[in-house]
C-alpha cells in the first residue's frame, strides 16, 4: 500500500477511528489525510501517515499503486450485497489482479468486520465480498461498499 494512516495513540486504522475525512483527503497517497474538526464533533483524533511506494516495478522503473473510489454495484435486496470480483461483478483494475481491498458499510468508516454481521464472501482482493441476508439474524444485510488497490 502507498500510504498508510492510523491514530498517533492508539494506532488504530484511521477507517476505524470513526472519524469522518475530507473528501479525496481519506488517506490518499495523492493527498494525505484531513479530518475537519468541524464535521467531527468539535475534535479529530491525532494522525500519523506514512507514505511507502509498493515495488511494482518493470526492468526500467516503478509505479505506485492506486486505490479506487468506493464502488457499491449491489443493494442488499433480494439475497444479499453482493461486491463480488469476476466477469458480473467488478473490474476494477482493467483486467489485472487487484492487489488489495477495503470493504465497509457504506457511506461510512465502519470497517466490514467491525458491523457485526455474517459475511460469506470476506473482503479479498481476489473474490470481493458477499453478505447474504439469510445469514444475518435480523435477516438483512447492511448495504457494503468496497474499493481496490490496483497495480
Ligand atoms: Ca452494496
Amino acid at each position: 500500500m502507498c500510504a498508510h494512516c492510523r491514530d498517533r495513540v492508539s494506532y488504530l486504522h484511521y477507517y476505524a477511528t470513526g472519524d469522518t475525512y475530507n473528501t479525496n483527503y481519506d488517506c490518499s497517497w495523492d493527498n494525505g489525510l484531513v479530518c475537519t474538526t468541524s464535521v467531527n464533533g468539535g475534535t479529530c483524533r491525532d494522525y500519523e501517515v506514512q507514505f511507502k511506494c509498493p515495488a511494482i516495478c518493470t526492468c526500467s522503473s516503478c509505479s505506485c499503486a492506486t486505490w479506487t473510489s468506493w464502488l457499491d454495484r449491489d443493494n442488499p435486496g433480494g439475497y444479499g450485497d453482493y461486491e463480488l470480483v469476476g466477469p458480473t461483478g467488478h473490474n476494477p483494475c482493467s483486467s489485472h489482479e487487484p492487489i488489495d481491498i477495503q470493504c465497509r458499510v457504506r457511506g461510512t468508516n465502519q470497517p466490514w468486520d467491525q458491523a457485526g454481521q455474517v459475511i460469506r464472501v470476506k473482503c479479498t482482493p481476489s473474490e470481493g465480498f458477499a453478505c447474504v441476508n439469510s445469514d444475518q439474524p435480523s435477516g438483512y444485510c447492511y448495504d457494503y461498499e468496497v474499493r481496490f488497490l490496483c497495480p
